[in-house]
């Protein structure tokens, strides 16, 4: 992206020479200058005052509160009484430092972030299956050279909508598109083969595809033998797993099945992609297991325009994945319970092995321990806004108020921030200089183009300071990113995630460099696992997957399935791009999806508020009819909070694995609203 004109009216232009979408930008691309001289923006620390109000302060007094807070609760309950949540947008010099504050300075073991709801399931079998997770381990523009792909659960025509221009190449040379979705998305649209699949099902739709393939012999022996293992007991699995009984699971008709099966099998090359439909469930790493297990069987990964990959969704979801923000890693994908990582961190920080604390715990169970009865009695918040993003949220919004300290890190009052203790005024992406990795493992420079506001800080800035008012300044000075990133590269070097040969240098000459990248020589791997995979023996492994109910299903009381996700033009928690206009004007409620069947059931009709409850909690939205959802779901985004918030209603049941939580399928009932239902009171108030 280019910025053009003065900082007050700033233009955002793509970059046609950039490979990686070759200039094409999503609406909240072009539009995202909106953000930085908003009015709403944040300039001023605000410290809640005796009244019970947030009130402009100093960065002296706003700091002051925070680690006077920090240093009374840490000596009371231990230095566990105090966490960190981080995010997938942040930079990766952000998530590396954040990382170290949380073992180094609060010498805390609780730190996860957001990336937890969101990659971490596709983050978990890629270790599994492959011994590495690198979201794309090819470069996003082969999939133009793709003979077929089969997407689950994405619908980038919403949510990358630069990817598009790929998959119409793809097309245009004969290649064919097979998406499973419960919805005919726009990205459905645009598919050779639609399966519109039951919530939760997708395990059982994998292996149907499996079973297909060996019955019909589209396998590709030479490469199971030489290239994998685990083969004959992913097979007996699959066996159980006929096309009659995979219908009545999945609701995808046999023949349609039948021919996925064949499109793949008989492609001159083939991808599997899934984003987040089958990964955000509480069986999401088995489900991308069983995906996994059909590129295997075809012999796809590692192979030319095909493969297997997991489209990451945050600017830095990848990054933020790799450098030490969650709860059992350190830099560089290392593990924090593997004594040889610890020991090169900790000479890398300068700080003695058995002072890095353990292996914390995920996203959700960290949020469900805050207050005095969990004993994480103070939370920081650096870019994520968990009030309205994280599952079952009327529950976690009541936690968030029993902490005894709650400091949030914005540019925008967010529904955290408005909860919170101290909120810090952080610099926002043209502000400031750092890497991102994007989700082809492309580490990017993302250059500093305009100045933040006047008593604007950066996260970098706002770390060391804090680090410093904690007696811990040695390990923190403030040398800005290029040097944070250099101290990366030596944390980095040797694990899976190798930075070592990265340098700002390099990715000013180039359209970026691919990690693992070990030495300043080395031009970074584009491809992965074209001649073996990093696991023991060098296979990869096949994993037998069963399909196992969503942890909510249907029944009397919550006849319908509920599924959450996004729309075009709004982002996440929203906090950025509801204060956008030209998105608003796009996007300006939530609403409800529903079948015109269903809603006639209910006495519905088009525009009416409808109030969905599920056993956490309620919600209102304003119903859209559409014959693109199946008659027993109903679609809901998650980009609002208030009476519109859809994670009052989510299942935090989480993936025994990944501890993602179960976003994507819960037990719904659906009513016509009336004005005085409406204005009842906040959503998430009532608990069923
Ligand atoms: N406009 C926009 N774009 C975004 C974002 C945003 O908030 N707004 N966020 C970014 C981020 S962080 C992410 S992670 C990505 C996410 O990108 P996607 O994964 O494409 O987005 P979602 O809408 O969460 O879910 C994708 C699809 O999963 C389907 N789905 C629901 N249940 C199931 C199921 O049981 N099985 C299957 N197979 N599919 C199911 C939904 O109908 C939906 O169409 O988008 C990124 N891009
Ligand atoms: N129901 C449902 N819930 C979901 C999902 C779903 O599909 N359904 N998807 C999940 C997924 S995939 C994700 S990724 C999460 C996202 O959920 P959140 O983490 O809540 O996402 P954001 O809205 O991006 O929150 C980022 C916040 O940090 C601020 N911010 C951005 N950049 C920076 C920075 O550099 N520094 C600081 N200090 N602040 C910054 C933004 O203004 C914003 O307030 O939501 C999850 N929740
Ligand atoms: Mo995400």
């Amino acid at each position: 992206m280019i910025l053009q004109g003065p900082a007050e009216a700033p233009r955002v232009e793509g970059d046609p020479s950039f490979l990686v979408n070759r200039g094409a930008l999503c609406i909240k691309g072009w539009t995202s200058a909106g953000t930085l001289a908003h009015p709403e923006r944040l300039t001023r620390p605000l410290v809640r005052g005796p009244d019970g109000r947030l009130v402009a302060a100093t960065w002296d007094e706003a700091l002051d509160r925070i680690v006077e807070g920090i240093r009374a609760l840490q000596s009371l309950h231990g230095r566990d009484s105090v966490g960190v949540f981080g995010g997938g947008s942040l930079t990766n010099e952000k998530a590396y430092l954040l990382g170290k504050f949380a073992r180094v300075a609060l010498q805390t073991r609780y730190i996860d972030y957001n990336g937890r709801f969101c990659m971490s399931s596709a983050a978990a079998a890629a270790l599994k299956a492959f011994g590495v997770d690198r979201g794309l381990p090819f470069p996003l523009a082969h999939l133009a050279g793709a003979g077929a792909i089969l997407l689950a659960g994405s619908n980038l025509a919403e949510t990358m909508p630069p990817v598009m221009q790929y998959l119409e190449t793809q097309r245009a040379r004969g290649g064919t598109l097979i998406v499973a979705d419960p919805r005919r998305t726009r990205t459905a649209e645009a598919a050779t083969l639609h399966l519109r699949l039951t919530p939760g099902s997708d395990a059982a739709l994998a292996n149907g595809l499996l079973h297909i393939l060996i019955r019909d012999d589209l396998l590709d022996r030479a490469y199971i033998r030489s290239r994998t293992e685990g083969f004959e007991r992913a097979r007996a699995m699959a066996a159980a797993y006929w096309p009659g009984r995979v219908e009545r699971i999945t609701g995808v008709p046999e023949a349609d099945l039948e021919r996925a099966a064949h499109l793949l099998g008989t492609a001159r090359s083939s991808m599997v992609l899934t984003a987040r439909g089958p990964e955000q469930q509480a069986q999401g790493v088995s489900n991308t297991l069983a995906f996994i297990n059909v590129a295997l069987a075809l012999g796809q990964v590692g192979n030319a325009f095909g493969g297997y990959g997991c489209l990451t969704g945050q600017g830095n979801g990848q990054g933020g994945r790799e450098h030490g923000q969650k709860a059992d890693q350190l830099p560089g994908y290392r593990r924090i319970d593997d004594p040889a990582a610890r020991a090169h961190v900790a000479a890398v920080w300068g700080v003695r092995e058995e002072d890095i604390p353990g292996p914390g715990i995920s996203a959700f169970e960290m949020l469900d321990r805050l207050g005095p009865e969990g004993g994480i009695r103070s939370l920081l918040v650096f870019g994520s806004n968990p009030a309205v993003s994280a599952p079952d949220a009327g529950r976690v919004e009541k936690r968030l108020r029993s902490l005894d300290l709650l400091v949030v890190s914005d540019f925008f009052l967010s529904e955290t921030a408005a909860l919170a203790d101290v909120v810090l005024p952080s610099a926002q992406w043209a502000e400031e200089e750092g890497t991102m990795t994007n989700l082809e493992g492309r580490v990017l420079l993302r250059r500093r183009a305009v100045a933040p506001p006047a008593h604007v800080r950066d996260d970098l800035q706002i770390l060391c300071a804090l680090a410093d008012r904690l007696g811990r300044g040695r390990f923190f000075s403030d040398p800005g990113a290029r040097a944070v990133f250099d101290e990366l590269r030596r944390a980095s070097a040797g694990g899976p995630a190798d930075y070592s040969g990265i340098t700002y240098e390099k990715l000013e000459a180039r359209a970026g460099v691919f990690w693992p990248c070990p030495a300043e020589d080395h031009p970074g791997t584009a491809r992965m696992f074209l001649k073996a995979f990093p696991r023991p023996g060098g296979r990869a492994l096949f994993h037998a997957v069963s399909h196992l109910p969503a942890a909510e299903e249907p029944e009397a009381t919550y006849p319908l399935f509920l599924t959450t996700g996004r729309v075009l033009a709004q982002y996440q928690s929203g906090t950025q791009t509801r204060r956008v206009p030209e998105l608003t004007a796009l996007a300006a409620r939530p609403q409800a999806e529903l079948h015109p069947a269903l809603a006639r059931r209910h006495g519905i009709r088009e525009g009416d508020t409808v109030r969905v409850t599920t056993r956490r909690g309620r919600a209102t939205f304003e119903a859209r009819l559409t014959e693109a959802i199946r008659e027993d779901t109903v679609f809901v985004p998650f980009h609002w909070g208030g009476e519109g918030k859809a994670n009052a209603l989510t299942n935090p049941a989480l993936d025994p694995t990944s501890r993602m939580p179960e976003f994507k399928v819960c037990a719904a009932r659906l009513e016509r609203a009336t004005a005085e239902i409406v204005s009842e009171g906040p959503a998430g108030e009532g608990r069923g």
